[in-house]
């Protein structure tokens, strides 16, 4: 089974783990709703700076692209309280912001899915 089938059969048997989610109803359904992809070339030259900060201190094994647990990390490490989260929550972001289907995020695909849980993530200039 490829990567991305395993996560979606994950994430369909743990829906229903829904019930017993610590994160409220409307915080689920602003990252459940969320568009989010930024176009690395209208950031500014800081907010650039954040984006490959944000990648290349999160690709903990330096293969250049983010994995489903280094993702997670990334999250946790920039303020996103992942444990309150079901894990199919988790799930559906890391699935929506792999624009390209590979199974894994690169650059952009981190920076937007941070955005998806954190939206004030990017600094303001
Ligand atoms: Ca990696």
């Amino acid at each position: 089974m490829s990567k991305i089938l395993r996560v979606i059969a994950i994430v369909a048997a743990s829906a229903s783990a829904a019930s017993l989610m610590a994160s409220t109803n409307s915080q689920i359904a602003a990252i459940l709703e969320a568009e989010v992809q930024v176009d690395f070339n209208t950031l500014t030259a800081n907010q650039q700076a954040f984006a490959r900060f944000l990648f290349t201190s999160a690709d903990t094994n330096r293969n250049g692209s983010l994995d489903f647990d280094e993702y997670v990390r990334m999250l946790a490490k920039n303020g996103v309280d992942t444990a309150s989260y079901p894990l199919w929550l988790l799930q559906w972001g890391f699935i929506k912001a792999d624009y390209d289907k590979s199974g894994t995020l690169n650059g952009g695909e981190a920076l937007d899915a941070l955005l998806r849980y954190k939206p004030d993530a990017l600094p303001p200039y």
